[in-house]
């Protein structure tokens, strides 16, 4: 994966893109880094917009890589500070996407190494499973733990997440260093 072209936001699921690929789906807490990701992989900083306060992606954001696959980046979760209205936009958005897509060939859940998953991070990856989709989770923001406390990060995500194998289905990340890079490209290209 190389190339990478911003397509479209959308906020209603009549705007979805016309032509059909496989889908590569970036989803987790609000903050966690899912903006920062597309722009580190890719080296093509602000194309996808970032900010320190949480809630910043609103709509499902689609980008088109090499010409034959999305990136979508979905709007967070778990941010308190928008409106119930808002927060069930969102919910409703990202599930009628889940469920009418039927070309998500990854979804990518993100979690910041420095905590411990939310209930809402159960419930995704308990959605995820129950769908049946194709899933790895990416730990971001190892740059900011010590070595120690990443050690101690991989496994307790594993009490969670039993099913997790450092490699296979469970990827270190830094957006900043560029930790973990080389092993998801890997993943990707094996993948799609
Ligand atoms: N140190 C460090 N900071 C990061 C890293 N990734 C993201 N950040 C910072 O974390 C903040 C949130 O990043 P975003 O990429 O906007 O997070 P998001 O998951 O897209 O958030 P929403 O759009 O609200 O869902 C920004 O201030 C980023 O600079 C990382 O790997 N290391
Ligand atoms: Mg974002």
């Amino acid at each position: 994966m190389e190339k990478i072209k911003f397509l479209r936001s959308v906020n209603n699921l009549y705007h979805l893109p016309d032509l059909k690929l496989p889908e590569l789906v970036l989803c987790g807490r609000s903050n966690v880094g899912k903006s920062s990701f597309i722009n580190s992989f890719f080296n093509r900083k602000g194309i996808a917009k970032t900010s320190s306060t949480p809630g910043k992606t609103r709509s499902l954001n689609y980008y088109l890589v090499d010409e034959y696959l999305y990136i979508i980046d979905l709007p967070g979760y778990g941010y308190s500070k928008i409106s119930k209205t808002e927060r069930n936009r969102w919910q409703k958005l990202i599930e009628n996407y889940f469920s009418i897509s039927d070309n998500i060939k990854l979804a990518c859940h993100f979690i910041d190494s420095r905590y411990n998953p939310t209930s809402l991070d159960v419930l995704l990856n308990n959605y995820l499973k129950k769908i049946e989709l194709n899933y790895i989770i990416i730990l971001t923001k190892v740059d900011k733990l010590k070595q120690s406390e990443l050690a101690r990060m991989k496994k307790e995500i594993i009490k969670f997440f039993p099913e997790l194998i450092l490699g296979e289905n469970l990827f270190l990340y830094s957006s900043t260093k560029g930790i973990g890079k080389k092993d998801l490209q890997k993943k990707f290209n094996k993948l799609l």
